[in-house]
């Protein structure tokens, strides 16, 4: 991380000057709790060690200028009047965010940004909230906005719905916001109340398996899960207005009115309402350090995503079947949204080494690729982490 933030401070000074806010803003892992946020639902997300870095400052004009260090590609945004997309989609999740500001009628003028990190993209670990998060967080910083922490994740997940076009829920922004060190977030995404639960990585080490699969399809097929999700509560609603998400349906409630809902919708919705459950007892699971109970829930969550929700790949299903049968893993799934990126793997510290050899001979064995295998610590939100360039260690 020490080489990434001398480039950006590097680059920065090089093109705007000396004065900056740095901003460290992490990817998250997501525990359990998958496709719940957007139905109102419970999830048990984390922020991580793998960052986006930013470095800010107000330049007095009306411009935007922007530089992504990882495209090394330099773009211009006039921000005197309405917020227009770009036609490339990077610039997009920071505009999108001044775009929110505006729209909640905070003042915001032109400013320098060059940012870069380690959080691998696409890797369903949340890329695109930690930048979104992270610029939020340095505007703030930068033009003294009165925002709290909600509220910023609110902003941050309408930037990508708006700006981006993804349909996201609030998991990813809320997790790289609001992340503690040592601690899971418990979340629940309708009324945004929220618990730190201990996550102590003593005994156990998150592992993430990335197949490297990247889909195209991921977000289209993710908007088109949500609209499912969707026409159930609008057929359910009929049996008992008081739905106004999966989160209020009980099962056995939807299973009385199976005959109502489109086939593919009842999958979905089962898979919702199973999963809702899932994450409240996998929370007293960790509560009470039951981690083989915790990975039990991991595994049925993963058969879930795969069979009924139908949002998993067969390199997925690959490396969680793999993992079931390694020793020392409590539990494993996919993470995310789908169709690709990694897996979440709950590894005995002691195993983690033999665990890491087996999965990527394996997989190479079956699959043929190499997979990347990253090991995680459980880390702070985002915040400010110097003004200048004298301290750049935290
Ligand atoms: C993506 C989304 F951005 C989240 O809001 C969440 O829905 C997740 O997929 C699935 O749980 O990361």
């Amino acid at each position: 991380m020490q080489d990434i933030i001398q480039k950006i401070t590097t680059e920065f000074t090089n093109r705007f000057g000396e004065d900056y806010t740095l901003i460290k803003s992490p990817g998250r892992v997501n525990l359990i709790g998958e496709h719940t946020d957007y139905n109102g639902g419970f999830v048990l997300p984390a922020a991580i060690d793998k960052s986006i870095i930013l470095a800010l400052s107000l330049n007095s004009t009306d411009e935007c200028r922007l530089f992504s260090l990882d495209k090394q590609e330099a773009y211009e945004a006039d921000i005197a009047g309405e917020i227009r997309k770009s036609e490339k989609a990077w610039p997009n999740y920071l505009l999108g965010v001044v775009d929110q500001l505006r729209k909640h009628d905070y003042e915001v003028s032109g400013f320098d940004c060059v940012f870069g990190g380690n959080v691998p993209i696409g890797a369903g670990m949340s890329s695109s909230a930690a930048l979104e998060g992270g610029v939020l967080y340095g505007l703030r910083e930068l033009f003294d906005l009165d925002i709290g922490p909600l509220e910023m994740a609110k902003m941050a997940q309408k930037a990508e719905n708006e700006f981006v076009g993804v349909q996201c829920g609030i998991m990813d922004q809320f997790a790289s916001l609001n992340g503690r060190e040592g601690y899971a977030i418990k979340l629940d995404c309708r009324s945004l109340e929220f618990e730190y639960v201990p996550f102590s990585q003593e005994q156990v080490r998150i592992v993430l398996c990335d197949t490297g699969v990247r889909r195209e399809l991921a977000s289209s097929e993710y908007n088109v899960r949500r609209e499912q999700c969707e026409e159930g509560v609008g057929v359910l609603q009929k049996f008992d207005a008081s739905i106004t998400s999966l989160r209020d349906v009980e099962l056995a409630f939807l299973l009385r009115h199976q005959q109502e809902l489109d086939p593919t919708v009842f999958k979905r919705c089962k898979y919702v309402v199973e999963e809702n459950k899932r994450v409240i007892q996998a929370g007293k699971d960790l509560a009470q350090h039951d981690l083989e109970a915790f990975g039990q829930r991991m595994y049925q969550s993963h058969a879930g995503l795969r069979f009924a929700y139908e949002v998993s790949c067969n390199e997925l299903d690959t490396l969680v079947d793999i993992a079931r049968d390694t020793d020392g893993v409590y539990g494993a799934r996919m993470m995310g949204g789908g169709f690709g990126g990694c897996t979440i793997n709950l590894v005995d510290r002691a195993q983690v080494a033999a665990f890491t050899k087996r999965i990527k001979k394996e997989y190479a064995e079956k699959m043929g690729p190499e997979i990347d295998i990253y090991q995680t610590n459980v880390s702070r939100g985002t915040h400010v982490m110097a003004e200048t360039q004298v301290d750049i260690r935290n």
